[in-house]
């Protein structure tokens, strides 16, 4: 940590950034020191909401939503739990850096490049890649790896609609995914805290289940820069890390890619990573989670294997040894 503060002090933030970036990435660089990548304190539960009082920004609103019958009747987190505590290496490794530092995030103009074995290969436009489907509004248990969990309503397209667009091949295994790296939007990676850019990974069935969610907003309205702007999977059995943002880069692949938190400790981060209440972290248990916005000292509830949607996906795992394949 401190050879990486000091790496950061030599730049000369002020000389390359707009100044209201560097203001920010004091900030920034303030709670990273007291942050450390991947650990399980929760030291912003109470400092969130003090901080939603102070930036009310709210996504443009979003139209033509259907209501999915794959959500849970659970009542959502507050919006200013879901937009002010986050997980975002790319603008900072504290929970409350993402709201202060991708505020002036702009997701336009945004391109996704699609390729490996599929049959429409190519650079897609944001809107492009949207403007066929119908969004849906799915509200899903949250779960992070790190025991603090949320109901949020996404707003979003289902994966394998998308994918079906980009007519796979049958040597198609796994999708790999890629976030956007450009330290000048995304000044957390300034930091190598993660080796850039952020990728995640599914296996193709895992893409292809109806509950797999390509979202692109929350709450009826457009995602924020923090939550993943302008679009972020949502995988809702698994823990919150395979949710990978900002999303710049799909390719179908035939063997199984690598992941960015798995690449960074693979020993407590696997590539798949379903939720499981059996299967500790091997730094803290899995068992219980706490609810983001029931406050800080509100009990906490029994974790739920695939995070309560097993009858849906526990089937994708047959014949696998999930205390292996975590
Ligand atoms: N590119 C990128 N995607 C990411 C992360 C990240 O640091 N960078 N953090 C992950 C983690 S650990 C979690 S828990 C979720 C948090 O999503 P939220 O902030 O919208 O709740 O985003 C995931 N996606
Ligand atoms: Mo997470």
């Amino acid at each position: 940590m401190l050879i990486k503060n000091k790496i950061l002090s030599d730049i000369k933030s002020s000389e390359i950034t707009p100044k209201s970036v560097f203001m920010n990435r004091r900030h920034f660089i303030k709670s990273a020191a007291i942050a450390s990548a991947g650990s399980a304190l929760m030291p912003g539960l109470l400092s969130s909401s003090a901080l939603a009082a102070t930036d009310p920004k709210r996504g443009k609103p979003l139209v033509g939503i259907i209501k999915s019958p794959l959500s849970t009747s659970e009542e959502p987190t507050p919006y200013n739990h879901v937009t002010t505590y986050n997980n975002f290496y790319e603008f900072g490794t504290g929970k409350d850096d993402p709201a202060v530092m991708a505020g002036d995030f702009k997701p336009r103009p945004w391109k996704v490049q699609v390729g490996g074995e599929v049959g429409k290969p190519g650079v897609y436009d944001f809107d492009d890649l949207i403007r066929p489907h119908k969004l849906e509004e799915r509200i899903y248990r949250f779960r992070c790896v790190e025991a603090w969990s949320m109901i949020v309503p996404w707003v979003g397209i289902p994966l394998a609609e998308i994918i079906k667009r980009f007519e796979p091949t049958s040597k198609a295994k796994y999708v790999a995914f890629e976030t956007l790296n450009d330290p000048e939007r995304m000044p957390g990676q300034v930091r190598r805290v993660l080796s850039w850019p952020y990728v995640e990974g599914l296996r193709m069935d895992e893409a292809m289940n109806p509950l797999t969610l390509m979202a692109v907003g929350l709450y009826g309205e457009e995602l924020l820069g923090q939550n993943g702007a302008p679009i972020r999977l949502v995988v809702p059995w698994k823990y919150g890390f395979k949710s990978i943002k900002s999303i710049v880069g799909i390719r179908l692949v035939d063997t199984m890619p690598p992941t960015t938190w798995n690449r960074s400790a693979p020993h407590e981060y696997g590539f798949y990573a379903n939720v499981n209440p059996e299967v500790s972290h091997p730094r803290w248990s899995q068992a219980k989670e706490r609810r983001l916005g029931g406050g800080y000292f509100s009990p906490k509830v029994e974790t739920l294997k695939f995070n309560g949607y097993g009858e849906e996906v526990a089937s994708l795992y047959d014949g696998m040894d999930l205390s292996k394949s975590f």
